[in-house]
């Protein structure tokens, strides 16, 4: 991995309904996330926060989304930050901030590689559009999003799309799909390890066949690293908590083993709400897996 982490916020809370998410990186950032990488030996470089303001909040009567033209406006600014970063050859870390902002991470990394890997570690899919949105809530649609499906003005994002293509991508800790996104998942094939697989195989087995899989066909991996997909007894601080989820040791044990590979080229942390949490439990558990994915050494 590259010697410089360029962090930047981006304390968004209008993909969705629960207020307090806005209030993540601020909290990932009080668990001491700079000491933590610098204790590695990484250079950090922290560029703040990307500003999204207070705009009305307002649902679009015809496609049911919610906050739109604020969801967009925020991940443009976050697309030109993040390829900011790209371009300077620093590794760049997002702190959300609810999940919509992988639109705006994904749109400035994508086209610095010609076939960019996903792994998308959640409870959900994130693969609704308007259509199949049970909710109208845009932090359920980033990865549809980044895949080329929904709203123009969200896959639109940075000026090319798509991000990402299907085969590139793997879901970990699945665990509460929509029927829209089962669908899709079926028809084109998306690699989905649910809770199923990793009580089955094991968390060891399923890195080791998602990150050989990525290496076959992906010269960078993006690591979006949803706090739900942790069960809520360890990450109690998020807005969509889904029970039976994976735990903390066998998370620390994904990172590390995604330390080891030496895959991940850019990474984010979100949906980390301090309004919902205890004492910061969610944001010292961001910051310890961002201490494995960034190769810190038990012994
Ligand atoms: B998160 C949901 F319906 N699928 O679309 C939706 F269950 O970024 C939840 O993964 C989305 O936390 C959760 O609203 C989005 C719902
Ligand atoms: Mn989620
Ligand atoms: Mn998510
Ligand atoms: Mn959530």
């Amino acid at each position: 991995m590259k010697k410089r982490i360029s962090i930047v916020g981006a304390p968004m809370d209008l993909g969705q309904l629960r207020r307090g998410v806005d209030m993540g990186p601020s909290a990932i950032r009080y668990a001491g996330v700079i000491e933590r990488l610098e204790q590695i030996g990484y250079e950090v470089h922290d560029m703040g926060d990307i500003q999204i303001g207070r705009p009305k909040l307002v649902t679009d009567p015809k496609t049911g989304l919610r906050n739109l033209e604020a969801v967009v406006t925020a991940n443009k600014k976050l697309a030109e930050k993040v390829d900011n970063i790209m371009r300077r050859g620093d590794f760049p870390l997002v702190l959300g901030g609810d999940h919509s902002i992988a639109i705006g991470t994904l749109a400035g990394v994508s086209k610095y590689f010609n076939s960019l890997g996903v792994i998308w570690y959640d409870a959900h899919g994130d693969l609704n559009t308007a259509e199949t949105s049970p909710s109208g809530n845009i932090h359920g649609m980033p990865l549809a999003a980044s895949l080329g499906l929904g709203e123009n003005e969200l896959t639109e994002i940075g000026g090319y799309f798509p991000k990402v293509k299907f085969e590139n991508i793997v879901i970990i800790g699945a665990r509460a799909l929509d029927p829209g996104e089962k669908q899709l998942i079926k028809e084109k094939g998306i690699k989905v390890y649910t809770m199923h697989e990793i009580d089955r195989l094991g968390m060891t087995r399923v890195m080791e066949e998602t990150i050989s899989y990525l290496k076959e066909r992906t010269d960078g991996v993006h690591l979006s690293l949803d706090l739900d997909a942790l069960d809520p007894l360890f990450a109690p601080g998020v807005g969509t908590p889904v029970v039976g989820g994976i735990d903390y040791r066998e998370s620390n044990l994904a990172m590390e083993m995604l330390a080891e590979a030496e895959i991940i080229t850019s990474a984010e942390f979100v949906e980390v709400n301090p309004i919902l949490d205890e004492r910061n439990k969610t944001g010292i558990l961001a910051v310890d897996l961002m201490g494995a994915l960034f190769g810190e050494r038990l012994l």
